[in-house]
């Protein structure tokens, strides 16, 4: 855990079709405004391989009012927080347009700003923490052993999981490579430290560890308009340009 404030990246997922259950009880309550996710991310640079997203079935999520033309999903806790950082067009109000269940927001289709994949799906995944982030994590199987175990065990159970197969068809794909594992960072550490599933914590704990310091250090783009640069110098720059774009911001805590 980091001692100071950690500065994520909060990456902005349009909703372009909500499931049923979620759009009855969306409704009117939007004030005709656009409607995104926020993913935070400590790696902007790996945006451009984002195959989902993912919520926590178990998490209660707000839709709160940033401006007229915009609502962001998040946790009550991560808008109290952005209201404070400006983020708002109000400083310091939080305005909750409704609250919503995780498991309803499962099945939504939202753009994935950066990647390969235009569009992508909203899926579950068992360990979100309410209590980091925005409680929304965008999924980049290449790069997050986290990410890559999660979307193999909802392949494998797609029923268990509740999940239309076809939402978690989207393939990992090659952002960056590294001396030590290639192309595939996370697909390669999941096999090599024997990851069954998502479950497995303390192994994916070590492999993200593992991935994290191989990717900064030694990773080279692949992908992108920084593509041939080490990840370190890349890093900021891929960030600054999605910012820049309007579909990013600074999100710290
Ligand atoms: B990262 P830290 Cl490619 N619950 O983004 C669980 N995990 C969460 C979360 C929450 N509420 N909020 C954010 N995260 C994830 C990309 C990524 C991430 C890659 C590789 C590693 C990685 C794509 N997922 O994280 O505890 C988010 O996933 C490993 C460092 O604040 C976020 O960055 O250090 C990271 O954990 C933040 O974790």
């Amino acid at each position: 855990e980091a001692l100071g404030p950690q500065e994520y990246t909060a990456i902005k997922m349009e909703v372009v079709q909500w499931s049923d259950a979620a759009a009855k009880e969306i409704e009117g309550k939007v004030g005709g405004r656009k409607v995104y996710l926020v993913a935070a991310t400590l790696r902007p640079e790996t945006m451009y391989g984002q195959t989902n997203c993912f919520v926590g079935t178990q998490i209660k999520y707000g839709v709160f009012a940033a401006n007229e033309k915009e609502a962001y999903v998040c946790t009550y806790r991560a808008a109290r927080n952005m209201a404070f950082q400006g983020i708002f067009d109000v400083r310091g109000q939080v305005n909750q347009l409704l609250e919503i269940d995780g498991t309803k927001i499962v099945g939504a289709k939202i753009r994935a700003p950066f990647s390969v994949y235009p569009e992508v799906y909203v899926l579950p995944m068992d360990n979100v923490l309410a209590t980091k982030g925005t409680g929304v994590v965008t999924s980049v199987p290449s790069d997050s052993p986290d990410d890559y175990a999660t979307l193999m065990d909802l392949r494998k159970k797609a029923d268990f999981y509740k999940i239309d197969p076809s939402w978690a068809s989207f393939d990992p794909v090659p952002v960056l490579s590294t001396p030590a594992y290639g192309e595939m960072t996370a697909p390669a550490l999941v096999k090599q430290l024997k990851i069954q599933s998502q479950k497995d914590v303390k192994q994916l704990a070590e492999a993200k560890e593992i991935a994290y310091k191989e990717g900064f250090y030694n990773g080279t783009m692949l992908i992108g308009d920084f593509k041939g640069q080490p990840v370190q110098e890349a890093k900021n720059k891929v960030r600054a340009t999605m910012i820049e774009k309007g579909v990013a911001f600074a999100y710290a805590e």
